[in-house]
């Protein structure tokens, strides 16, 4: 159940109810691909930071240690010690991204494992089923990507796919659902629109499965090579032809600027791997834009990553210590980065919700665009 209880132009504040506790919206989901936010975050240490959803993959959970393994273990909630709502992304992108000799069929795609190289088959029910095992919150609809320099052509057959994969995802979610032994019986299922930067594909699409019962509606297919501009242009023509009523999440975006302006064309959930990927290479994301912290002028600078700020990483150390640690590769290092990143994007949603609320958004996003260009030039 969502309900928008805030508007500010087309920005929302909103509460989505999931069995899992409400999610208060816009929302980043902070990502933890094979169960574990990288850089040796435990979910405990998610309390600690805001966040509000975890994000895992259906892809690679299938692939090791597998969704079976997990359903016995009671379901990827009790496997990794998380009560929060978890969106499970269906492997559609990440057979895509990640596996190897791919063959796309109606019934689905084969491939190879990354992991081992062993032949895989995931099509719309399989995805489902893999999703239904780990029990999460969320499931997403199994997709095709296309490449951004896929053809027209290609990208209307594509979609026309995906639009028929995604009755078939609802088929078999209702019937998994219904199923006895289903640790998650109120599973929901979210569409991903398709469609390249063709704005009456993308329209088409969005129409399409705006017609068919869901309780979120992804655009995916962006932050794949396109323009900002393009990616914006795209996000307003198709926001329009989706159900008002139901959240929209913007698959894989992105900077905290992306963020911004997506939340102000309607935009509400968000999941993206630069705050941890960036953290990891030392890289921390301030009010100021970003800094590379294996930068030498770091090395004496006894502030914290950011001045104020109440993360595991700032109350705590500073920044020469932290650079230290990461020139030892000490995990340490990492670590702080990673939980420093993730609180800075929280903490920046809970700033936007505030914001909306107050109905000062696009003030508050300027003040913020115009504060990342110190460091960000
Ligand atoms: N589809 C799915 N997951 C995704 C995407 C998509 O298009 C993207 C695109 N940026 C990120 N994650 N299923
Ligand atoms: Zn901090």
């Amino acid at each position: 159940m969502f309900k928008v209880l805030a508007k500010d132009g087309a920005a929302k504040y909103g509460r989505f109810e999931t069995v899992h506790g409400t999610i208060e919206t816009p929302v980043f989901m902070n990502v933890g691909t094979a169960g574990a936010i990288k850089g040796a975050v435990a979910a405990e240490d998610l309390k600690e930071i805001k966040t509000q959803v975890e994000l895992s993959n259906t892809y690679h959970l299938h692939v090791r240690p597998g969704d079976k393994i997990v359903k016995q273990l009671g379901g990827l909630h009790r496997f990794m010690n998380w009560d929060k709502p978890i969106l499970t992304d269906s492997g559609g992108f990440q057979v895509f991204s990640l596996a190897g000799l791919r063959k796309i069929k109606e019934e689905g795609v084969y491939f190879n494992s990354h992991v081992d190289g062993r032949k895989i088959f995931m099509g719309p029910e399989e995805s489902m089923q893999i999703q239904s095992n780990l029990a999460s919150t969320i499931a997403m609809a199994f997709d095709e990507c296309p490449s951004s320099v896929a053809s027209r052509d290609y990208i209307e057959n594509s979609v026309a796919r995906t639009a028929r994969w995604l009755k078939r995802c609802r088929k078999e979610m209702n019937r998994l659902n219904g199923l006895e032994d289903t640790i998650n019986k109120n599973q929901m299922l979210f569409g991903i629109n398709q469609g390249g930067i063709y704005d009456d594909v993308r329209i088409e699409h969005a129409k399409a499965i705006s017609d068919i019962d869901l309780d979120g509606y992804a655009i995916g297919g962006l932050a794949v090579g396109e323009s900002h501009a393009e990616m914006y242009r795209i996000i307003e023509k198709v926001v329009p032809y989706l159900p008002g009523d139901k959240p929209v999440y913007l698959m894989g975006v992105g900077t905290p600027a992306n963020i911004l302006e997506a939340v102000e064309r309607g935009v509400d959930f968000f999941d993206c791997v630069y705050p941890s990927r960036n953290g990891r290479h030392g890289h921390v994301y301030t009010n100021a834009g970003k800094l590379n912290l294996f930068n030498a002028k770091y090395e004496t600078d006894d502030r914290p990553i950011e001045e104020g700020c109440q993360c595991p990483a700032c109350k705590y150390h500073t920044r020469a210590y932290i650079r230290h640690l990461l020139k030892a590769k000490e995990m340490l290092g990492m670590r702080l980065c990673v939980l420093h990143n993730l609180y800075f994007y929280n903490t920046m949603m809970e700033e936007i919700r505030e914001a909306i609320k107050a109905g000062r958004y696009s003030e508050y996003k300027n003040n913020k665009l115009e504060g990342f260009k110190e460091n960000d030039k």
